[in-house]
């Protein structure tokens, strides 16, 4: 059964997604390109809500500023006739190879100056086409050798290049926040901020950290080996998770980028859970409520049907993800399950209300080691019922 996605659903997309021509380091491209406003109509045909782009998906990188802004005015009236809100814009710092050793962190402190500039420039661009959303993917930023980079002075140049963008957005009175997207490698060898949890340090020692939160994403955690959703919680419970991409990863490899749910899809079922149900038992916790959108490549091996069926695949799988959470949660059986689990426990603060340190180490044990030991947890069933709903 397919579902019809609505505006309602909030999808959106990178330009750079179904605008992916195919090329890779092994092979040239498989398809040829449409204009930037051509991927954005059909995205509003297939049923998404947003769009999405960096700078140099829409136009060259040596474009004169007359040159730019023709075709930006192009872009933005395309996507408006369409109803597609632009809530993300993101600036292209890897691909020329100026930015070979990176932009914020390049050793070259006049390409640094260069770099921030660039992006500096987009954030004016952000604002002016009424994003909420300033992605910063550092995929330059790091290295191949441990020789050649001093690294604490790479990460005071990143703490100072993302401190530069957030001050600039707060002078300017923009209605913008910085989201950081983490990866662990690819382009380069190793890259600074490889895992949310990296991002997080040091958004915590920025001074203008609070509009500084993070875009994690699907299959950049996972070739990482960690779990994608530990890392949303992790970002949830700090208030950063401010925008996220979703996408499909088979395991410890090469970014992948498939359509979200075509690589682990039971990670993928809990992803839906936690943005859809948020955390069992804690209604009050911080919740998502941003876009939902997705950051894949279609296959190289598609062409332009090809291009289309993969985008819409991605919304789809999230409503049938979605429908499964939803009957998952609301099903008595996983209640009772959750709650012969102890789930709805972890809620509950270890200490008692007011106790004094000296109260609760003077307290005495009420319970057998032993005995409480054999308690059950369900946690294998529990989870077969997740199942019964997603393939039963
Ligand atoms: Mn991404």
């Amino acid at each position: 059964m397919t579902r019809k996605p609505t505006p309602e659903d909030k999808f959106s997309f990178g330009i750079w997604t179904v605008g992916w021509l195919g090329n890779d380091p092994f092979g040239e491209p498989t398809r040829d390109a449409l204009d930037p406003w051509e991927y954005a109509t059909k995205l509003a045909e297939l049923g998404a809500w947003g769009v999405t782009f960096h700078d140099n998906d829409v136009f060259p990188f040596d474009a004169t500023e007359a040159e730019r802004d023709a075709i930006v005015g192009k872009f933005k009236k395309a996507c408006d006739d369409a109803g597609l809100v632009i809530e993300m814009v993101t600036t292209n710092t890897f691909t020329h190879p100026i930015f070979k050793d990176g932009g914020l962190t390049n050793n070259d402190r006049s390409i640094r100056r260069y770099g921030l500039k660039k992006i500096l420039r987009n954030v004016d661009l952000a604002a002016e086409m009424g994003a909420t959303t300033f992605v910063m993917w550092g995929g330059r930023e790091g290295s191949e050798y441990d020789s050649s980079k001093n690294l604490h002075g790479a990460l005071e140049r990143y703490k100072e290049g993302l401190d530069t963008v957030a001050a600039y957005i707060k002078e300017k009175g923009y209605n913008l926040r910085i989201g950081l997207e983490p990866k662990p490698n690819e382009p380069r060898g190793d890259i600074f901020l490889p895992t949310i949890g990296h991002a997080l340090g040091l958004i915590a020692e920025l001074e203008h950290g609070d509009i500084v939160g993070l875009n994690p994403e699907t299959g950049h955690e996972q070739m990482a080996g960690l779990n994608y959703n530990h890392g949303l919680a992790q970002a949830l419970h700090a208030n950063k998770l401010f925008h996220i991409d979703l996408n499909g990863q088979s395991g410890v490899k090469y970014d992948q980028d498939k359509v979200f749910g075509h690589g682990d899809l039971l990670n993928a079922f809990f992803t839906v859970d936690l943005l859809e149900n948020g955390f069992p038992g804690e209604p009050n916790a911080p919740r998502y409520t941003g876009p939902i959108h997705f950051d894949y490549k279609p296959g190289r091996t598609e062409g332009m049907q090809g291009v289309w069926d993969s985008a819409a695949a991605n919304m789809e799988i999230y409503l049938m993800l979605k429908e499964k959470a939803q009957a998952f949660r609301a099903d008595p059986r996983t209640q009772e399950l959750m709650e012969a689990a102890s789930i709805y426990e972890i809620a509950e603060p270890t200490l008692a209300p007011g106790e004094s340190l000296a109260d609760f180490v003077a307290s005495p044990d009420e319970i057998d080691p032993d005995e409480v030991a054999k308690r059950e947890y369900h946690f294998v069933e529990l989870h077969q019922n997740a199942l019964r709903h997603l393939i039963g």
